[in-house]
């Protein structure tokens, strides 16, 4: 049965309001924005169609308030909502009442969304679906502690303790040896119970060095399930993923094949629908496990649109409208490489503090292969109330190496000024040797900048070293024209020895 969608409204904020906006134009269809008390002239509102408050500021007070969704809902006479990714797109409670109140929710069953939203029930799918574990054990009651210690030394230390109804790195430890294994279990255990509201813990082998490597699927409600390749998230910095790309440089295509078609196992064996990732891990000799399944729109689906050429969102219209997915296996073809940085306004020299206020100058970048996905625009507030994530700047190359120099090249095109941004930050990555090698894992942060030491360059100086490095370029394509080709220096030492000397004289040398 196929059902038309006329109107949707967009349960979001930021950035993926605007991204599900844009493709509600692509579609024809008329959008609704939802704001509260802070966002009332947000980048979103402007580009709806139409829009409705729901309610003060934070986000248990808006966002998230089903009533206030749905009466927007009925208001607007939107047929479908689409829930984005964060706030509501993971509660099977939230697409339940959508259903109830006879509204499309953009997205997985109800049933779907609460079976792999418990990593224990997840990982008992991913069993039967036949996919690789970590070995691991069930703690079916943690005051057993003999018994459960039992289990620990089965597996063998270093074990992780997982919190059931966790995910994300929420409610994990780490246990080296047998002696801290109670302490942090019951630990683990409590804090589940207090977060989460269910104590309920498994152990896992725990892996020191995998890499983060998930697969995009989409399924429809004709049988039809496809995986659209890889996204590499290794670089992440406590569970917020800073740089993802596709493919991964790891990937050959025998591994994608057995990966894809794991995870296209798992969603046929939970009934899946509509638009989903599959996270696995994959350790230095290639080996995968599955972790778990995220049951919406992620923040990096830009990188598989950009490889894949297909709109996901638009994907996710047509299967909510219970037609067949536009594209089979057969149609997805990779090509190139993307790579997106997330930009927080947050200063990496403070911790990654979250850093509020006005965007004074906001200038994207932009030409050959370059897509920003952005929430805000000049003059705009980053609130304190929602997470700080301002845009995803992401691009295209025909290699890897094309899209690491045009990401830098987009980097320094990037004016934003009133907050700080980790836009340095991604610079020292994207000048990372291991980086650029493609020798990185889910510990590549830490190990690479301990304490948080990275060198980055303000907006003022990284403008003054830019000029720099165009002077100097001027300088040797006239001392070229002369013919004394000697003094031709690599690019990229070049780039750090300008550093060097901006550095010294910062400092007064
Ligand atoms: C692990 C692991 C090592 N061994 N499980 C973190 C988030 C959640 N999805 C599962 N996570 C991990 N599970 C075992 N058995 C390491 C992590 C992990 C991680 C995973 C993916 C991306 C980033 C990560 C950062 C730290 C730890």
């Amino acid at each position: 049965m196929t059902r038309k969608i006329k109107k949707i409204l967009i349960a979001n904020r930021g950035e993926i309001a605007v991204r599900v906006m844009r493709a509600c134009r692509d579609l024809d269809i008329k959008s609704v924005a939802v704001f509260s008390e802070c966002d009332s002239t947000a980048f979103h509102v402007r580009i709806a169609d139409e829009a409705y408050p729901i309610g003060p500021s934070p986000s248990n007070e808006s966002y998230l308030v089903f009533d206030n969704i749905i009466e927007a809902a009925r208001k607007s006479g939107a047929d479908a909502i689409h829930p984005g990714y964060g706030f509501l797109s993971e509660n099977s409670a939230f697409a339940k009442r959508c259903e109830e109140e006879g509204l499309v929710f953009i997205g997985p069953k109800p049933d779907t969304i609460a079976l792999l939203g418990d990593k224990l029930q997840a990982r008992e799918a991913a069993r039967r679906a036949g996919l690789p574990l970590v070995p691991g054990e069930d703690i079916g009651d943690v005051t057993d502690t003999q018994a459960a210690l039992a289990k620990a030394e089965e597996i063998g230390f270093p074990v992780l303790v997982k919190a059931a109804a966790g995910g994300g790195g929420k409610g994990m430890r780490v246990v080296n040896k047998a002696e801290d294994f109670e302490e942090a279990l019951q630990r683990a255990s409590s804090e589940a119970k207090s977060a989460f509201g269910d104590g309920r813990v498994f152990l896992e082998r725990y892996l020191t060095h995998p890499r983060h490597v998930e697969i995009q699927i989409m399924a429809d409600e004709h049988g039809n399930v496809i995986y659209l390749g890889e996204r590499e998230c290794s670089i992440q910095r406590r569970h917020q993923k800073v740089i993802e790309e596709s493919p991964s440089p790891i990937m050959t295509p025998e591994l994608r094949k057995k990966m894809g078609e794991a995870a296209v196992s798992i969603a046929r064996e939970t009934g899946y629908l509509n638009a989903g990732t599959v996270e696995f891990m994959v350790d230095q000799d290639l080996s995968f496990y599955f972790l778990e399944v995220n049951t919406r729109l992620q923040v990096e689906h830009p990188v598989t649109e950009m490889v894949t050429g297909l709109d996901l969102v638009k994907g996710q219209v047509y299967v909510a409208e219970g037609k067949e997915l536009p594209y089979g296996q057969s149609d997805v073809k990779l090509r190139g490489h993307a790579i997106e940085c997330r930009i927080y306004a947050e200063d990496p020299d403070s911790g990654f503090m979250p850093s509020t206020g006005t965007l004074s100058n906001y200038r994207q970048p932009a030409g050959p292969g370059v897509r920003v996905d952005a929430g805000v625009t000049i003059g705009s507030q980053i609130p304190i109330y929602y997470d700080p994530m301002v845009a995803k700047m992401v691009v295209w190359g025909s290699t890897r190496e094309e899209a690491i120099g045009r990401c830098k090249r987009a980097l320094e095109e990037y004016r934003i000024a009133g907050v700080k941004t980790t836009i340095g930050f991604h610079q020292t990555v994207l000048n990372n040797e291991r980086f650029v090698a493609g020798d990185i894992s889910t510990r590549f942060l830490e190990e690479e900048y301990p304490d948080n030491k990275y060198i980055v360059l303000d907006d003022e100086t990284r403008r003054a070293a830019a000029m720099a490095v165009a002077l100097d370029k001027f300088a040797n394509e006239r001392r070229i024209t002369l013919g004394r080709r000697e003094n031709q220096i690599p690019e990229q030492s070049r780039w750090v020895n300008v550093h060097r000397r901006l550095n010294l004289k910062r400092m007064g040398g």
